[in-house]
C-alpha cells in the first residue's frame, strides 16, 4: 500500500470513527436493550451490534476487498493478516457503557500484510481520540504526543484488575504482590482499549491482563508500538494478533523490570 492510499484510508477511517461516536452519543437518551452472551457478566447491547454493522457497511462499500474481524461477529472469518484487515471492537467496556455511560471506547486497528498501519481508540464521552498512522507518531486529538520515556517500578502506575487476585493457570498470583507493593499504585478502568491507550500516552506506565481477544487489543497494540512502548504476552513473548492471549504492555525499561520481578520473584515477595 503506498503512502497516499494509506493516508486516504486513515482519513476515511477517522471520519467513520467520529461518526460512530456521534451515533453512540445520540443513543444515551434511548433505552438500551441488553442481553447476555457467554455468562451473567458478559453483556452486549443493541448499540454494540449497531456500531459494528455501521463500520462493516461503510468498509464493504468503500473497500470491498478488505476483511473485517469484529467482536459481535458480523464481519468475516479472518484466517490471516494477508491483504488489508480491520479489527474492530464497536464498544470496548460494554459493562461501563451500560452502568456508567462513560469509560468505554471504539477500537479500530488496521493491518496490511501483517503490519499495523493505522489505529484509533476513541473515548467517546471524553472526546479523546488516540490515533496513529504508522511512522508518523501517536496523536491525542490534534496533538502529537512525545515518545515514551523510561521509568522505574517505584515511580510507575500500573493498570491491573482484580481478576489477578484469583488463582489462575497463567501465573502464580502471589508473584504479582511485589508489583502492587513496589509500584506507585494500580488502576483498573474496565476497558482494555482505554487502558492500552493510556499506556501509549503515558497516563499508565504499564498494563497487564490475562485474556483478551484480538478486537480488545489490536488498536492498542499498534498505538503502543508507535509510541515507543513494548507490548508482549505476560511471559514476554510476541503477541499473535489473531489469537486470544494475555497482554502485557509497558514503557521501555519498565517492561523488563516487571518481567524480572514477576518471573524471578518468589511468591513470598511483598507479603
Ligand atoms: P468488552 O467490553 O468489549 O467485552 C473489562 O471487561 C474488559 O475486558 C473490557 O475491555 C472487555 O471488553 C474485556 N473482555 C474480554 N472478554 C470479556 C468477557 N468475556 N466478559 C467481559 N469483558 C470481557
Ligand atoms: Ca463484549
Ligand atoms: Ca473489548
Ligand atoms: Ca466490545
Amino acid at each position: 500500500m503506498d503512502n497516499t492510499k494509506l493516508e486516504d484510508l486513515y482519513q476515511t477511517a477517522k471520519n467513520w470513527v467520529y461518526e460512530a461516536g456521534e451515533v453512540i452519543k445520540r443513543s444515551f437518551s434511548n433505552e438500551l436493550n441488553i442481553t447476555y452472551k457467554s455468562h451473567y457478566a458478559d453483556l452486549v447491547t443493541d448499540m454494540d451490534k449497531a456500531i459494528e454493522k455501521f463500520f462493516i457497511d461503510k468498509i464493504k462499500k468503500e473497500y470491498p476487498d478488505h476483511e473485517i474481524l469484529g467482536e459481535e461477529g458480523y464481519g468475516d472469518e479472518v484466517k490471516d493478516l494477508d491483504g488489508t484487515v480491520w479489527i474492530i471492537d464497536p464498544i470496548d467496556g460494554t459493562t461501563n457503557f451500560v452502568h456508567q455511560q462513560n469509560n468505554f471506547a471504539i477500537s479500530v486497528g488496521i493491518f496490511h500484510n501483517g503490519e499495523g498501519k493505522a489505529a484509533f481508540i476513541y473515548d467517546v464521552v471524553r472526546n479523546e481520540l488516540f490515533h496513529c498512522i504508522k511512522g508518523n507518531g501517536l496523536y491525542l486529538n490534534e496533538e502529537k504526543l512525545p515518545l515514551l520515556s523510561e521509568v522505574t517500578l517505584d515511580k510507575a502506575v500500573i493498570g491491573l484488575n482484580a481478576t489477578w487476585i484469583t488463582p489462575n493457570r497463567k501465573i502464580d498470583h502471589h508473584l504479582l504482590l511485589p508489583l502492587v507493593r513496589k509500584s506507585r499504585g494500580t488502576r483498573s478502568y474496565g476497558t482494555a482499549a482505554i487502558e492500552l491507550a493510556y499506556v501509549a500516552c503515558g497516563r499508565l506506565d504499564a498494563y497487564m491482563t490475562m485474556r483478551l481477544s484480538p478486537w480488545d487489543f489490536a488498536a492498542g497494540y499498534i498505538l503502543i508500538q508507535e509510541a515507543g512502548g513494548i507490548i508482549s504476552t505476560m511471559d514476554g513473548s510476541k503477541v499473535k494478533v489473531l489469537s486470544k492471549t494475555s497482554i502485557f504492555a509497558a514503557k521501555p525499561g519498565l517492561h523488563q523490570e516487571i518481567l524480572d520481578t514477576i518471573h524471578t520473584g518468589t511468591p513470598q515477595d511483598g507479603e
